[in-house]
């Protein structure tokens, strides 16, 4: 410990990567200080402890794309004899809201008592700024400052959604994910603008939850991903209602009567449509400006904003540290930051060697058909080793249990193998549970098996997931 300093430890941010860090650090026996601080987003939308994830990300998406997949199953339900089942019932928004912010109230106060009750962490719901390499800012909401100084500080402020920069108004005349989760009336009529995986996995539960959807697409689905499985992921949507406009992106949108116009251009001609709701979903910018980066002499990339860190997530400030969605380069998940955060206190403290590996992390998008990648996508896997030298084996399928009610459209899978030493290098799979089904692959990437080695597997008769470890076609 330090005496000059009155933290060891300070980090600014309290989401997935930044609790960590705390949590961590706290448990040998460090001095810790924790800023964390809601910006409103442009519609005052405001949220409790504990970051993106439980509160406008990955928690509330998928408790509402569940309830999407549940109102799926009234189909079956009928079919199956269950008495008084209408599979036409409509759905109640504001019922499923107040149940989602129930259950992310509750991930709140469980990180409200954790912060004001652990001995070694002095929690500020403060905005932190950077004033020199050891001293920090603290400003609270009301403008008033005060400083406080660490060995070690770790930058940890995620991001937020962008917005477009040439349509007047923007910000008031749409709605992002930070609104989403906590809308008061429902969205109606929706215009989700966006195709990446945020896009398309609101578009999918506003489908599933009865509303008219559409996607528009500036280009491809789901940039990064496996473009075949993209392009299921986009064929299985619109079997489910949801229509997509490819091409374009909006030119201008209006309030018109308190509903909105979007016009664009395609195909050269332009085109309009009144919608309820628009939901943006065009990425998100890491929440980096007003941080004292600059003045400090933190480096940060100038177009994105953010954070320049090595491998050790150092910055240019040798004492100050980054993790999580703000830094250049890194997966945005909560998974990655968790871990991330995990390593850095044991390389600060405990000796440790192990930096964090980005490459392998299996990830699920929790479209109405859900999609589990882990590895190489056949784009990315032909490009580093050449179309010649893999072999690309594939599998459709339809769940037993879709027949009951003869539901519409195809699962999917497929593995990436290299042909000189058959290691299975990439996995995809589209169907149900793929985040339960995924996480298992991910260990199989991790430990470099082989095809031969899955051939060798029995299956679970019957399941989807069977199917995984026969596939004998090769494309
Ligand atoms: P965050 O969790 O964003 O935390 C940063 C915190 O810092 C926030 O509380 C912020 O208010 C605060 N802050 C910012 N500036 C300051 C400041 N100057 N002073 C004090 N506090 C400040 N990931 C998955 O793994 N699975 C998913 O299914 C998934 N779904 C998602 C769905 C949506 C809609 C979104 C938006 C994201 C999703 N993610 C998902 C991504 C995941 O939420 C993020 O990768 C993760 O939360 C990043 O953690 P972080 O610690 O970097 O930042
Ligand atoms: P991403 O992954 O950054 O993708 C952004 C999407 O929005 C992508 O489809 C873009 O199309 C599209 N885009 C970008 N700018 C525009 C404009 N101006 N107009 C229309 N469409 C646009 O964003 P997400 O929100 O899905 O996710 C960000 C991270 O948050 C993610 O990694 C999660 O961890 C959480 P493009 O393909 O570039 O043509």
């Amino acid at each position: 410990m330090n005496p000059q300093y009155q933290y060891d430890i300070f980090v600014i941010g309290g989401g997935s990567g930044g609790l960590t860090v705390v949590d961590e650090a706290q448990r040998l026996g460090k001095r810790v200080g924790l800023a964390d601080y809601i910006k409103p987003s442009p519609h005052g939308t405001q949220w409790g402890t504990g970051g993106t994830c439980p509160n406008v990300g990955c928690i509330p998406k998928k408790l509402m794309h569940m309830t999407a997949l549940i109102g799926e199953i009234r189909h079956e339900l009928a079919a199956t004899g269950w008495q008084g089942v209408d599979p036409h019932s409509k759905h109640n928004w504001n019922t499923l809201v107040n149940e989602v912010q129930r259950q992310v109230k509750g991930i709140n106060k469980a990180n409200d008592d954790w912060l004001v009750t652990t001995n070694g962490i002095t929690y500020y719901n403060k905005l932190g700024k950077l004033k020199d390499d050891h001293t920090i800012e603290l400003i609270d909401k009301d403008g008033q400052s005060e400083f406080v100084t660490a060995e070690y500080i770790v930058i940890a402020v995620g991001s937020r959604p962008s917005f477009p920069t040439d349509i007047p108004n923007v910000k008031q005349l749409t709605i992002t994910s930070d609104d989403l989760f906590s809308l008061k009336n429902a969205p109606g009529k929706t215009l989700v603008v966006g195709a990446s995986y945020v896009a398309l996995e609101c578009a999918g539960f506003l489908t599933g939850l009865g509303y008219d959807v559409t996607v528009m697409v500036r280009s491809i689905l789901l940039r990064g991903f496996d473009q075949e499985v993209a392009e299921r992921i986009g064929e299985f949507m619109k079997i489910s209602g949801t229509k997509f406009i490819r091409g374009t992106i909006p030119s201008s949108i209006e309030d018109v009567d308190g509903k909105r116009l979007v016009k664009w251009v395609l195909n050269g001609q332009e085109q309009s449509e009144v919608f309820d709701t628009v939901l943006l979903a065009i990425g998100r910018s890491a929440d980096t400006q007003n941080l004292g980066l600059e003045q400090v002499g933190v480096q940060t990339n100038k177009e994105s904003g953010k954070i320049i860190a090595n491998d050790a997530d150092s910055t240019s400030v040798s004492n100050i540290f980054a993790i999580g969605d703000c830094v250049q380069g890194r997966l945005e998940l909560t998974p990655t930051a968790i871990m991330c955060g995990k390593r850095l206190i044991k390389r600060l403290y405990q000796n440790g060697n192990q930096i964090m590996e980005y490459s392998d992390v299996s990830t699920t998008v929790f479209t109405p058909l859900e999609y589990g990648c882990v590895g190489y996508s056949e784009e990315a896997a032909t490009k580093k080793f050449g179309k010649e030298n893999l072999k690309i084996f594939t599998s459709e399928f339809t769940p037993l249990f879709w027949n009951f009610a003869n539901r519409k459209g195809t699962c999917y899978a497929k593995l990436i193998v290299k042909k000189d030493d058959d290691v299975v290098i990439g996995f995809h799979y589209l169907g149900p549970d793929a985040a339960e089904v995924t996480q298992g692959f991910g260990v199989v990437i991790k430990l470099k098996a082989k095809k031969s080695d899955l051939d060798n597997v029995v299956g679970i008769h019957p399941s989807v997931a069977e199917e995984l470890v026969q596939m004998q076609t090769w494309k």
